[in-house]
């Protein structure tokens, strides 16, 4: 492994050729393919694109074709036709994915078909519906795949190898698959708010490692920042302020529609989340009714948690959760919506399962199915409901029975994956409950081996959450999320056979530069050579 991993941080740095199959081109040209495909052979004569060069794409694969012609035009200034003839091709094979035994089969009509955001397929469904073959020789492209969501995921890799500097590409043959169907990143916009332009930044960048599910934390103690029809007080008031004191803000339904927009058109589903009951203090200071002593508060801006929750078996709570399931259901038309559940410290075991069933009731009749963080196993959850682990280290016995009931689970253990977590003692944001979370750690763990009983068939996927309490502006989300997102987007794609840290970060080190060109204020790991 370690040898492997020396040559290819040497063919880097001084780009010559290590002859070395998987990560370096023949020519000896250094191509970062960050997540590692299935499979990957460098092998043979690349393709020069020209000035003239086509892309022939049918009618269903528009989203794919304008993403290629888009990265071609950045690479090399020469924007593509796209039309029926053309030397870079993607074509459907009008092969259907067959049955994986993982991930979300095509089934769950109830839940899963309704109000899909794309005509061709769930964005998170069967790993097998995102499976492509991309080759490359002398004389043109081409990706195929049984669907439109495989042949984007294909122009994805496409536009890793297109050189920042040049035209040509090299000759290769990829065969790939995702390992999980759900690869998420969690942006909370409650405790500091994020603007609509800001999200999408967050989107563009996350999506490029083929992150499918943007899971928006949309409402906490310090923010409640979503829009909800005929209750305006919880956006004036609950959304006026975020952690220390700043304006905070929230989202009209329009701004909403525009992040999901912005996320379909790169296969990216929203999965909206209104934590509760706990992590209310913004709705309980928005509208009295929601608490039990009727008292009303002011806007809380620390970083606390716990000790908010709302008066469970009142009829003005049942009536918010009526309204504001309702419109995540309206407003997304994704198949998930996450209602949180985590860390209330002020209510009976009885009051949090009989509101956290009751959601569950009003989030299947709106024909979707519900997300919630791990202590939701502690109600009677429904077979398509899904848990997220997060907690290392406590006895995971919520997620052991949501999973005896068939839920399928999210692996996001924090001392992984938790992008507020610092790098180092010196890192500048972040908090440290969790632990110091360097790229390797982040790299280094198999999701199937977290939790004991919960292997690959139960494993939906894998997410990065990135919480807000100390991260304020674009740049401290880029510092914290990059480099360790990437190497997350790994892990939930990439084989566990074929990933190896000491390559990974020899691949890593490639991405460094377009980083810097876009701007991305990311962290230097000391564990990879990033180049000058
Ligand atoms: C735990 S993880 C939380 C969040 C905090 C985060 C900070 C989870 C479900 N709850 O409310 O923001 O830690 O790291």
């Amino acid at each position: 492994m370690l040898p492997a991993a020396l040559a290819a941080a040497a063919v880097l740095a001084t780009g010559a050729c290590s002859g070395d199959g998987a990560t370096a081109s023949p020519s000896g040209t250094w191509h970062s393919l960050v997540p590692l495909p299935a499979e990957v052979a460098y092998r043979g004569a690349g393709f020069t694109i020209g000035r003239d060069t086509a892309i022939a794409a049918p009618p269903e694969a528009g989203r794919a074709a304008g993403h290629l012609a888009a990265a071609v035009r950045r690479a090399t200034g020469w924007a593509p036709r796209i039309g029926r003839e053309g030397e870079i091709r993607l074509e459907l094979t009008g092969e259907r994915p067959g049955a994986s035994g993982r991930g979300e089969s095509p089934g769950n009509p109830g839940a899963a078909g309704r109000g899909d955001p794309s005509a061709d397929g769930p964005v998170v469904g069967d790993p097998g519906a995102e499976a492509y073959e991309l080759t490359v020789d002398r004389d043109g492209v081409r990706v195929r795949s049984g669907t439109p969501v495989g042949l984007f995921r294909g122009v994805q890799t496409l536009a890793q190898l297109l050189p920042g500097d040049g035209a040509t590409l090299p000759g290769v043959r990829i065969a790939d698959r995702p390992r999980f169907a759900w690869r998420g990143a969690m942006l909370d916009v409650a405790r500091h708010f994020f603007t609509v332009e800001e999200v999408e930044r967050y989107i563009d960048l996350v999506s490029a490692y083929k992150i499918n599910v943007l899971h928006l934390h949309l409402s906490d103690d310090q923010g409640w920042r979503l829009a909800v029809a005929g209750r305006p007080e919880l956006t004036a008031v609950g959304g006026a302020t975020e952690v220390g004191g700043g304006p905070g803000g929230f989202y009209t339904e329009q701004d909403y529609r525009r992040i999901v927009a912005h996320a379909r058109e790169r296969y990216v589903e929203i999965v909206p989340e209104i934590d509760m009951p706990g992590h209310t203090a913004a709705a309980l200071a928005a509208d009295p009714a929601l608490s039990c002593d009727g008292r009303r508060r002011r806007p809380y801006t620390g970083i606390a948690v716990g000790f908010s929750a709302l008066c469970v078996g009142r009829p003005a709570v049942d009536r918010f959760l009526v309204d504001v399931i309702a419109t995540m259901a309206r407003l997304t038309p994704g198949p998930y919506l996450h209602i949180g559940g985590d860390e209330v410290e002020t209510l009976s075991q009885e009051q949090y399962n009989d509101l956290i069933e009751r959601a569950q009731e009003l989030v299947r009749a709106a024909g979707k199915r519900m997300v919630g963080w791990q202590e939701i196993g502690g109600a009677r959850l429904a077979p398509d409901s899904v848990s997220q682990y997060w907690q290392t280290g406590r006895t995971p016995d919520d997620v052991h029975r949501a999973v005896r009931r068939g839920a399928k689970v999210i692996m996001s253990p924090a001392s992984r994956v938790y992008l507020d977590m610092k790098y180092d003692d010196e890192t500048r944001l972040g908090l440290e409950w969790a632990g110091l979370i360097e790229v390797e750690d982040a790299y280094g763990w198999d999701p199937a081996e977290l939790v004991d009983g919960v292997g690959d068939d139960r494993v939906l996927g894998v997410e990065a959450p990135l919480w807000t309490e100390t991260a304020e502006t674009m740049d401290d989300l880029e510092y914290l999320a990059f480099p360790r997102l990437p190497a997350v987007a790994e892990v939930a794609w990439t084989p566990q056979e074929s990933r190896d840290f000491g390559d990974f970060a020899a691949r890593l080190a490639g991405h460094g530069p377009r980083w810097a060109e876009l701007g991305v204020d990311f962290h230097r790991s000391p564990a990879v050579t990033w180049p000058n």
